[in-house]
């Protein structure tokens, strides 16, 4: 069964700002889908198992962002 977690990116500008994002998360072991809304850093994943937050933070900070 899919766990979904949402996370909040600061610093997300534009719409490649959102593809870098969205491909680091993407990256992650288990991840099968990532949404963002850009207007409010919303980031939302859909994971086969819930994600370590740590993992998360590192790949927000490898795409150049930060979570909140
Ligand atoms: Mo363009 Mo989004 O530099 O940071 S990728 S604004």
């Amino acid at each position: 069964m899919s766990t979904t977690s949402t996370w909040t990116v600061a610093g997300m500008t534009c719409g490649h700002c959102v593809a870098s994002v969205s491909e680091e998360i993407t990256e992650l072991d288990g991840v099968e889908h990532v949404d963002v809304v850009l207007e409010t850093g919303a980031v939302t994943v859909t994971s086969t198992a819930p994600l370590d937050p740590a993992s998360v933070r590192i790949a927000v900070e490898e795409a150049g962002y930060a979570l909140t």
